[in-house]
């Protein structure tokens, strides 16, 4: 991985993603790109660019012009917001990744990274300690389009050696950038409004358990996949665990340092997509292969999310 091309690059793990990787392979190493505005994390001057999914010629230019050997690919219409506008997001998910894949397989990119999600499952899978290689029928078109390129990644790799990598995140809990048109959002959100002094009203039931990782883990673990020498990976996706949470379990966690903070049920459309997907995920194949081990749990988390949004809010 010497120079890397991130699409989605103003997004929730998008922009802590380039951060990461400019540290570590020098800031013209490493291409912004999003249909978004540039962010506090991803300044202009340090090499940003427009860039629409959609737009295959503008991708490859930028691959050609920047001699890209890895690209990155991070945008994506997340579940609740691709339940609301479902052919956009079959767009969005499903054109983009080809285009990222076609581009890839004409201008000689040696990889390509994109994260799949809990979202692949569906009801029918197990809910607990779900396993890599189990049924992927998902209900939303957010999962429908994840499985779609799971399987395309699997082939592009197949097919013309393209060297293809993904893993299954669980919903993603950041301090730095907001997430947006995910189910998961309102961890993030509860955490928020608790910093704020605010009351809570949250979309998913109190007991509705998912898995989920902070931001800090998931960062890395997609960047030692990425890394990860070849020979050990055994397969093209894998799950990726943290912790099993519920809504109540995060605002327990919360109120131990803002006792406060006070949060009302309230469950939309959201809960039926969160009760599709499993409780909690089996990541052994990833722990075996290329090492993957979390650092946070819960209260490590809440500690440091607190720390964090208060010198943002406070
Ligand atoms: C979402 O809620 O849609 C995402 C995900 C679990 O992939 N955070």
């Amino acid at each position: 991985m010497k120079r890397v091309l991130i699409t989605g690059a103003c997004g929730q793990i998008g922009s802590e993603l380039v951060v990461h990787l400019r540290e570590a392979l020098g800031k013209e190493n490493v291409i912004a790109t999003d249909i978004k505005k540039p962010s506090q994390f991803v300044k202009e001057s340090d090499g940003f660019h427009y860039l629409d999914v959609l737009n295959r010629d503008e991708l490859a230019r930028l691959v050609v012009e920047f001699d890209v050997d890895t690209i990155f690919h991070m945008a994506a219409i997340l579940s609740a917001r691709g339940e609301q506008n479902p052919q956009l997001a079959y767009r969005v998910n499903m054109q983009g990744l080809m285009n990222v894949l076609e581009v890839a397989r004409e201008k000689g990119v040696a990889r390509v990274v994109c994260p799949s999600s809990i979202a692949a499952f569906g009801p029918d899978a197990p809910k607990e300690n779900t396993p890599d290689d189990t049924p992927l029928n998902p209900t939303t078109m957010y999962g429908v389009t994840k499985v779609a390129g799971e399987k395309l990644m699997q082939y592009y790799f197949l097919k013309y050696a393209l060297d293809t990598r993904s893993l299954r995140y669980p919903g993603i809990i950041s301090s730095e950038t907001a997430p947006g048109g995910g189910t998961t959002d309102y961890a993030v959100d509860m955490y928020v409004h608790a910093v704020k002094g605010e009351p809570y009203v949250c979309y998913i039931d109190r007991d509705t358990p998912l898995p989920f990782m902070y931001m800090p883990d998931a960062i890395r673990a997609i960047i030692e996949l990425a890394a990860a020498d070849s020979q050990r990976l055994k397969r093209r996706v894998y799950n990726v665990h943290a912790m099993r949470l519920t809504p109540g379990d995060i605002e327990m966690s919360i109120k131990k340092y803002l006792p406060e903070f006070q949060v009302e049920y309230r469950p939309d459309y959201r809960q039926e997509i969160a009760e599709s997907w499993p409780h909690s995920i089996d990541d052994h194949n990833a722990r075996t292969d290329w090492g993957w081990h979390p650092r946070y749990d819960l209260d490590a988390m809440t500690r440091d999310m607190i720390e964090r949004l208060k010198q943002k809010h406070q």
